[in-house]
């Protein structure tokens, strides 16, 4: 191995001791000169962005350095109680734009490129996503790192380190075609490789019983297949506060023995091949945002990243604390971001027992209070389950483990509730049947000391159907965290023209105190202020413009109304109800009548997963009615329809701040919380949007005038189950029907007879769970109503002004300052002075 211990040399401190580098546009220049011109050897001749880019992205990542390695050294002086944020998802997006906000070097770096002739804009554009995620699960965790390191609190996060993150979406003739993202083929300057913290990972093989030392009888997990986790860090700088924590993402790698033993049998092929498998871990990303598919592959990438991750955390522990875990628990807290990472409970349980030889009581003791669990969803589709024979075939100890637990447990239910077998059978982590499931909602709440939901409504009704045994068993464990986006990204860095308004109006305190922006709200009566608001929306808007003429052709005039929903595509969000509405506007146009308010731009965007065929079967729709709007001069002049291919980060910073209607139109009580409804408000939306997640928290503090709410409540819904007669509404509403008449005439797909029936079946079944025709009606009047009052600039400015004002309570460094309040009760830690170690 490269990786051995010197013996006989012993570097000298000032090895290690890095001097503070320039942080000013002379320094940058130089940085970027050396390894423009000397490392990566280009000069003028190079027409390419790329090469810019990376000289200036190491430039950068070299000014991290130095802090970084402050962070963790005052971390370990600390003894500090330290959080764990695992994570199957980090949906980064880009990170130089990041970088420089949170180090303070924009102006510098603008600068300085200038002087050489280069234009930042066009350089930032060669940066490609980080798209480790599918979609607000992925991007909460990337905000929570944001608002951790801002904060100065002692959290790191754990991922993988995927090859291929979340596809790219291309549109061919409307129909969304999937290309791998080899994102990062060209290299990431971003990481640095740590090979020499390499873990092993057992899968497969078999247990067995052994007598330790001391005669006792125990367990283990023997003739395993290894797998190598290669562990790459990623910085996470604070905002100014020279704070840099730490994301790990694991990459997979065969280990050597895994060639050698086939290769000695003589068959070469063979031994790559099982390299390739071993590979294969972290190779792509699940694209799937809600139905789990019991796939083996993705149970692997859940246990490696929990294996890899407990053992790197208990290394760590054993270097300073030696091999006493007495006090582990006071000191270390993994938070699980959904049920992806559940599989750490028996984990940690295994690695306690059959590593380092701890009692299962003690292990439990340790495990249980160490825990905690986030859920992101209600919808009973996407709980986890697994098969337990595959559990069997790839994780014997670890099932041996969950039964363990789960024997234990229901004895405590029995005890509890003598006789309630029906009780016991409901709470088993094991759902009986012909193939029998594990059920990792359950593992992930048995093991942790916390349970949250993600919004008010969505933790109250985990609390009222999905988990109520287990509150009813365990209420004190759990809470809500109302989820936040971080405002360094989301509005200091994607809406610049304003966040320069926000610094001169009322000081550039609110950068990391959101509640600051309350101090606006009296400035929504100021004509001359409105007017100025007005100015940077209209920017804002040309440039969202800009982006949509060049990605799909259309040409969206700045004076309309743009109207925006992106998200994941999914029935449950309704982005059929949105197209459905377009076309009753289309059908009012050409019939000539009344009015309609304002001319509106409509804009969706999103991926669907790839073998989810109503999803896709939507999108297409979308691009057919876009199709027929946008070709018909008579109708183009009120409205205009775009469907924008490929949504994603970088995408939703120019969207954010150029929307003017912000649609959050879930079936209520489905979505568990959104968290795009919160960046379209800081950046001065309006929303249009019903009861459900944390749109009634936002309704809640923007006030009922200043929030387009329409549709039934969640508890409305839950009524219309087992009475819904969608054509008997149909039939009663004229608006409606005339939609569907369009529809099922084939208006929008002339060509392709009958390819969307099951969109129309789906309407007008009484079982269609997403109530799209009990909730239209609502939502035309409310659009009409959003239209018109959209016509009063006056009016639309102050309610745009007002949503800004009002959403300081979205940050997520108040989320992440009530996760530490609450659950992980960490203290803040500054970084050690420059040079002390
Ligand atoms: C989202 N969930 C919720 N899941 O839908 C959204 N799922 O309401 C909430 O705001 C957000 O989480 C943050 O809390 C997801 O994004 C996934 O992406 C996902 C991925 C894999 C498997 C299951």
């Amino acid at each position: 191995s490269p990786f051995k211990d010197l013996s006989e040399s012993s570097p000298n401190a000032s090895l290690f001791t890095l001097a503070p580098l320039p942080m000013d546009a002379d320094g940058i220049a130089q940085g970027f000169q050396h390894y423009y011109a000397h490392t990566f050897g280009r000069d003028r001749d190079c027409r390419s962005s790329y090469y810019p880019y990376k000289a200036l992205a190491i430039t950068l990542r070299d000014r991290l350095m130095e802090r970084w390695k402050r962070t963790r050294h005052a971390h370990d002086q600390a003894n500090c109680r330290r959080t764990y944020y695992l994570s199957l998802e980090f949906l980064m997006g880009r990170s130089l734009s990041n970088a420089l906000l949170n180090l303070d070097l924009t102006d510098a770096t603008r600068q300085s490129l200038y002087q050489m002739g280069l234009l930042y804009e066009e350089i930032e554009q060669a940066e490609m996503d980080a798209g480790l995620g599918n979609g607000g699960l992925g991007r909460l965790a990337a905000c929570f790192l944001d608002s951790c390191a801002t904060l100065q609190l002692p959290v790191k996060g754990y991922g993988l380190r995927y090859e291929y993150g979340m596809f790219r979406q291309l549109i061919e003739d409307g129909r969304q075609v999937e290309e791998p993202d080899h994102w990062m083929r060209d290299g990431n300057p971003w990481e640095l490789e740590r090979p020499e913290y390499t873990q092993r990972i057992p899968f497969f093989g078999r247990t067995e019983e052994y007598k330790d030392h001391n005669g006792r009888s125990c367990r283990r997990w023997v003739d395993t297949h290894d797998v190598l986790a290669v562990p790459y860090d990623i910085p996470i700088p604070g905002y100014r506060n020279d704070t840099i924590n730490t994301l790990r993402l694991w990459s997979a790698a065969a280990t050597d023995e895994f060639d050698l033993g086939e290769f000695n049998a003589g068959s070469y092929p063979e031994s790559v091949a099982a390299k390739n498998d071993a590979e294969h871990i972290t190779m792509v990303l699940y694209p799937n945002d809600a139905n789990e598919c019991g796939k083996e592959l993705r149970l692997r990438q859940q246990f490696f990243l929990a294996s890899a991750s407990i053992k790197d955390v208990i290394r760590e522990w054993v270097r300073l604390q030696g091999r006493d875990f007495s006090t582990f628990a006071d000191k270390n807290c993994f938070q699980l971001n959904d049920t992806h990472p559940a599989v750490s409970v028996a984990e940690l349980m295994r690695q306690l027992m059959d590593d380092h030889g701890l009692e299962w009581e003690a292990a439990w003791e340790i495990t249980s209070r160490t825990m905690a669990y986030t859920n992101h969803t209600l919808l009973p589709e996407a709980l986890e389950r697994w098969p337990v024979r595959l559990f069997q075939q790839l994780l014997p100890r670890i099932l041996e483990i969950i039964y363990e637990i789960n024997a234990r447990f229901l004895s405590l239910v029995a005890a509890r509730w003598p006789g309630d077998i029906d009780r016991q059978r409901r709470l088993s982590l094991i759902e009986e049947g012909d193939d029998p499931q594990v059920r990792m909602a359950f593992l992930a709440i048995v093991g942790s000391f916390s349970v949250n939901g993600v919004a008010a409504l969505h933790s109250d009704l985990l609390k009222k159907g999905l988990f109520r045994d287990w509150y009813e068993l365990w209420p004190e464990k759990f809470n809500n965290k109302t989820n936040g986006v971080t405002p360094r990204r989301w509005l200091a860095m994607c809406n610049e023209p304003l966040r320069d308004l926000l610094d001169e109006t009322i000081g550039t305190g609110w950068v990391c105190d959101l509640s600051q922006l309350s101090r606006l709200a009296p400035h929504a009566d100021d004509a001359a202020f409105r007017a100025r608001w007005d100015d940077i929306k209209q920017a804002n808007k040309a440039r969202l413009s800009r982006l949509v003429a060049s990605t799909c052709g259309i040409e969206f005039p700045p004076e309309f109304m743009f109207d925006v929903q992106v998200k994941r595509i999914h029935e449950y969000k309704r982005q059929l109800l949105n197209i459905l509405h377009v076309i009753h506007l289309y059908n009012r146009i050409k019939h000539g009548d009344g009015d309609l308010g304002a001319p509106r731009c409509v804009l969706i965007g999103g991926k669907a997963a790839p073998g989810y065929e109503m999803a896709k079967l939507i999108i297409k729709l979308i691009n057919n009615v876009a199709k027929v709007v946008n070709a018909d001069r008579s109708v183009s002049e009120r409205l205009r329809v775009a469907f924008i291919p490929d949504y994603r980060v970088s995408v939703m910073e120019i969207l954010a701040p150029g929307t003017d209607l912000s649609e959050q139109i879930s079936t209520a009580g489905k979505e568990a919380s959104g968290t795009g409804n919160m960046k379209f408000m800081m950046n001065g939306a309006v929303t249009i949007g019903t009861l459900d997640g944390a749109n009634i928290e936002i309704r809640e503090r923007v006030g009922e005038d200043n929030f387009f709410l329409f549709g039934l409540t969640a508890e409305e819904v839950e009524r219309t189950r087992g009475n819904y007669d969608p054509n008997g509404i149909i039939a009663h509403e004229p608006a409606l029907q005339e939609v569907m008449g369009l529809l099922e005439s084939g208006h929008f797909n002339q060509f392709e007879k009958g390819i969307f029936d099951p969109i129309i079946n789906g309407i007008r079944s009484p079982h269609d769970p997403w109530l799209t025709a009990a909730d239209f009606d609502s939502y035309r009047r409310t659009q009409l109503l959003a239209a018109e009052t959209y016509k009063d600039r006056e009016r639309w400015l102050r309610m745009s002004i007002l949503n800004t004002a009002h959403s300081g309570f979205f940050s997520s460094d108040r989320t992440i300052a009530e996760y530490n309040r609450d659950i992980w009760k960490l203290d803040t830690v500054e970084p050690s002075p420059f040079g002390s170690w």
